[in-house]
């Protein structure tokens, strides 16, 4: 069986209307049915989502029967989840707080059980399809459970999660009684995707600073996976919307609407009803527009089509009253006889109406207080066939990061609304045709299909970068050829790390010290004559050497900023300047005040904050915040902060193991180079060594090392059949 693709969303692409007691289907049109077309009606692929009505059961056998002719598997919802789980938690709880409205939100406990019962029921439909090798796309956020509800039963597959909403900033998002849940469950795609840049920082934001995820640029690792998020635009069938302006329907809309208007300015806005849309602020610009300039009396006309939406929700059915009320004043105050000022429609039109007020729209105002994206824009721009046409467009909207020669407002500042919309009246059309043909190229380059191909590409590269890093487990059959090649060579390297490497994690890190069993194994490893073996550790010189000075083995402490060769005295790199300790240890004691069980360790050249003795999961916790704090001076101060085994350490950059690794090396070749370690740290020398040096990590598959251990009994099994070896080629 070829492998699939699936794309999840909460509604399926599809119009189902019982008419005479039949179901009679019809094919969505929307840009994202559109974009996705070209996946899920190919092969076997197929598309998971609620067909958008209750269906009784007795009449689900056969709609699913209809739906599958369209590659479209339905999942069935009760009034009751519809009720909780969609107008409820989606739209009560996470649609306000992601759209910065957290005064609408309403937390209800029952809502977030029906969020999870009902991800869990799409979890459900999806794995009676789902193989192994298949390839996931989930859409949006009525489904942010979903990714690691499939990853736990199938955890092979590739999942790819995209949001069309803002993320809020993580002061916003961390008011959610949920929050840990919903990040977790999102951990679970491989590829998460929001339209702009900003979501991806906050996001990135709110996973370092509420979970125990790790966050490094754009890549965080949760549960040993590691987790791509980017900003992908969505964009529009843009080239559709340029056709149907030559349609004949569209033509004639357009000449009709040309007459109903003569001589006014059309300005135009089209939203769903929503209250992050700002209808009411846009309402409030023209009135004052309308009052400020009484020359533009019967000079400017306003096109409002407001789709109705989710109007059994109670904010929206008040909103609905308050722009219906709006709308009632600013006519009865300016209208003329001859003159309506505000022509208001609620209720949604064919796409050829749309078309035609696009195209004889003077003016089109998208003022969000908050939009993911917003696509009304861009198709505004796609429609402009001319390039004439001026967008006023909200900074709030993701669109306005691409559409940057519109005029962009801020849509709380009525005042400047109201000029934006005097400025585009006055544009003289060669500045129009400049702005607009600029957009129009970005429109047309980054259509829906650019969108679901960087996208659907993003995921493939993600999955192989993934598989890269894994490195594989040091199966018998390798520690065996390990063996064979230590045998055979006459001249060895052995470097190891100490703490998490040759040693289980003790909470106290001065219990952590070497116990018979290791001090025999480096014993007989180092009195081989042909081995030289290094520990590489982070501790501090003393405790080195009170551990290990009595052995022949060669020592760098402090990841490198003290050394010595076996037989002689410590050595320690040049003096480096540590006027930074005292301002990064002030903030660092702050933290060890708030977390007890934490404390700072003072070496030579670096400073430690160790977490190891803390309540589980705060240590992790404070190590984010720590980071987050001071990742700005690290970067001034030319330091490096560097996340270990329940510690995080700070020091200057010149001094690290791969570096020291290296210097140990420098004019000696080997035939032989094994190193073990089992932190950041150690990846440094992971990463320095030539590659057919042998590199063991302990504990985790993501590394840059060729192989893996488990744990450091396993490090010490295999340290004992080297040293056996040993013994056996030199008896
Ligand atoms: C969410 C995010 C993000 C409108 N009226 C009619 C009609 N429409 C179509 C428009 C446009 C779509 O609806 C609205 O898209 P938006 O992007 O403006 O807004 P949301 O519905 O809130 O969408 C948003 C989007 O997801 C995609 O990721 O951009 O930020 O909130 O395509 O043309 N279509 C027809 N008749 C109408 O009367 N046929």
């Amino acid at each position: 069986m070829v492998n699939k693709t699936i794309i999840i969303s909460n509604r399926l692409p599809v119009k189902i209307v019982e008419q005479d007691g039949e179901y009679l289907l019809s094919p969505s049109e929307g840009g994202l049915a559109t974009g996705l077309g070209s996946v899920y009606k190919k092969g076997n692929n197929i598309w998971v989502g609620w067909p958008g009505l209750e269906i009784p059961e007795e009449r689900q056998e056969e709609v699913s029967r209809q739906l599958a002719e369209l590659n479209l598997i339905p999942v069935f919802l009760t009034a009751d989840e519809i009720n909780l789980y969609y107008e409820g938690f989606s739209n009560e709880v996470l649609w306000p707080v992601f759209h910065y409205m957290v005064t609408y939100a309403n937390f209800e406990q029952v809502y977030w059980d029906s969020y999870q019962c009902v991800n869990h029921k799409f979890r459900t439909v999806v794995n009676a399809y789902l193989e192994e090798g298949d390839t996931i796309w989930i859409q949006d956020y009525q489904l942010l459970l979903l990714p690691e509800l499939i990853r736990a039963t199938k955890p092979k597959v590739t999942i790819g999660f995209f949001q069309h909403i803002p993320f809020p900033s993580y002061e916003i998002f961390r008011i959610i009684p949920w929050r840990e849940e919903l990040l977790s469950g999102m951990f679970g795609a491989d590829l998460i995707g929001f339209h702009t840049f900003d979501d991806v920082r906050h996001f990135l934001n709110a996973a370092s600073r509420l979970s125990l995820a790790k966050v490094s640029d754009n890549v965080i690792t949760y549960k040993d996976r590691q987790v791509v998020v980017e900003s992908f635009p969505m964009g529009i069938d843009a080239a559709r919307f340029e056709q149907l302006t030559d349609d004949a329907v569209v033509a004639e809309h357009i000449s009709s609407l040309q007459e109903t208007m003569p001589g006014c300015k059309l300005i135009l806005t089209i939203d769903r009803l929503d209250y992050s849309k700002g209808i009411l602020q846009r309402l409030l610009a023209y009135e004052l527009l309308l009052q400020t300039y009484p020359e533009y009396t019967d000079k400017l006309s306003l096109y409002m089509i407001v789709v109705p939406s989710r109007d059994t929700v109670p904010r929206y059915k008040e909103l609905r009253d308050q722009v219906d009320q709006l709308v009632g004043n600013i006519n009865a105050r300016f209208r003329t006889l001859s003159w309506l000022p505000v022509h208001y429609f609620y209720r949604s039109f064919p796409v050829e109406f749309l078309s035609a007020l696009y195209s004889t729209a003077d003016i089109c105002l998208v003022t969000p207080m908050r939009d993911g994206m917003n696509l009304v824009s861009k198709e505004y721009v796609a429609s402009r066939a001319d390039n004439t046409g001026v967008l006023i467009l909200s900074e709030m909207a993701g669109a306005s990061k691409e559409l940057n020669d519109a005029l962009i407002v801020n849509p709380n500042n009525i005042g400047e609304v109201m000029r934006a919309i005097v400025q585009a009246i006055n544009m003289p059309v060669e500045e129009q045709k400049m702005r607009m043909s600029g957009m129009r190229d970005i429109v047309k380059k980054f259509n829906i299909h650019h969108w679901v191909r960087n996208f659907m590409d993003k995921l493939t590269e993600v999955k192989q970068m993934q598989e890269s890093l894994l490195t594989k487990y040091a199966v018998k059959a390798v520690r065996e050829q390990i063996r064979l090649d230590y045998e055979k060579a006459g001249d060895r390297y052995i470097f190891l790390d100490y703490d998490g490497t040759l040693v289980g994690f003790q909470g106290d890190i001065d219990k952590a010290s070497p116990d018979e069993e290791i001090y025999t194994i480096l014993r007989q490893l180092s009195t081989d004559p042909a081995n030289k073996v290094v520990i590489v550790s982070g501790r501090r010189h003393e405790t080195l050497e009170e551990w290990f000075g009595h052995l022949q083995l060669d020592l760098i402490a402090e990841h490198g900023a003290w050394q010595k060769h076996y037989g002689q005295g410590w050595n320690s790199l040049p003096l480096l300047t540590d006027r930074w300790k005292q301002e990064v240890r002030t903030v660092l004691d702050t933290y060890t005040d708030r977390t007890p069980g934490s404390f700072t360790e003072d070496k030579s050249y670096s400073l430690v904050w160790h977490y190891r003795k803390t309540e589980e999961g705060l240590g992790e916790l404070r190590a984010n915040e720590i980071f987050n704090h001071l990742k700005s001076a690290v970067t001034d101060k030319g330091l490096q902060m560097m996340p270990g085994n329940k510690v995080i350490e700070f020091k200057n950059i010149e001094v690290n193991k791969g570096k020291a690794t290296l210097a140990w090396l420098y004019g000696s070749h080997p035939d032989f180079i094994i190193a073990f370690g089992d932190d950041h740290t150690d990846e440094d020398i992971f990463k320095a060594l030539d590659p057919k040096a042998y590199t063991i990590k302990v504990g985790s598959n993501i590394s840059a090392a060729r192989y893996y251990l488990r744990n450091f009994e396993e490090v010490r099994e295999f340290l004992k059949m080297l040293a056996e070896t040993t013994r056996n080629s030199s008896e």
